[in-house]
């Protein structure tokens, strides 16, 4: 019989679950979709421009020379029966209503934060309770970061005290993962699945 590679085929019984990676500009978005993706993610990079300087605030984050301009695409197999489609969007807010778009069919949510500027993720969070979707925040680990208990992140986001909180390296599979394990378990305790539609 002719081998063939099995891990490329997704097994029939698999249930697809679309999920979006949120969060501001440059908090790891990008490398996050990359770290857990089993395949080779897709990337809408563009190298920055002056232009863009005008209107995306850099503040302290000048080293950063491309930026996603559309999306970032990748699969994880979680479970033999769950396979998530991660869909990581722009976080500059002229970009929201792509955002939206994103959304559509999604079953919930993974926010990444950054402690040093925890307020930029609200918007993300707004815009997941606007459409009742199930999320998770993860607080991705930037070397120079401060460190916070989950009492006080949770008191400074104003998270309700079940929406999961996770800490992770966007750069390392298993740490990345932890994020989509939270979510994915938030998502099943749902009673019922929903998306936006
Ligand atoms: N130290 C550290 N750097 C990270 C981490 N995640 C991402 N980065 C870096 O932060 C920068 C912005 O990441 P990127 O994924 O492009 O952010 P995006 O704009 O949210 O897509 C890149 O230079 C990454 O290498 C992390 O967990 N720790
Ligand atoms: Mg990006």
């Amino acid at each position: 019989m002719r081998s063939t590679s099995s891990d490329r085929y997704l097994p029939t019984t698999a249930r697809a679950v679309k999920i979006v990676v949120l969060g501001p500009f440059a908090v790891g978005k990008t490398t996050y979709v990359g770290s857990v993706s089993e395949i080779r993610p897709m990337r809408t990079e563009e190298q920055m421009t002056r232009a863009g300087q005008l209107v995306d605030d850099l503040g302290g984050l000048e080293s950063k020379q491309t930026t996603t301009v559309a999306m970032d695409f990748g699969r994880l197999t979680l479970t033999d029966d769950i396979v998530l489609y991660l869909f990581g969007a722009p976080g500059q807010p002229r970009f929201r209503n792509m955002v939206r778009s994103l959304m559509e069919g999604a079953l919930g949510g993974l926010v990444l934060a950054d402690t040093r500027r925890l307020d930029e993720s609200f918007s993300a969070i707004d815009l997941l309770e606007e459409a009742r979707l199930p999320y998770t925040v993860a607080v991705n680990s930037f070397d120079d970061a401060p460190r916070y208990s989950d009492a006080e992140l949770r008191e400074s986001m104003d998270l309700d005290e079940d929406t999961p909180l996770v800490w992770l390296d966007a750069r390392h599979l298993d740490s990345a993962k932890q994020g989509l394990i939270a979510l994915v378990a938030e998502i099943l305790r749902r009673p019922t699945l929903e998306t936006v539609r």
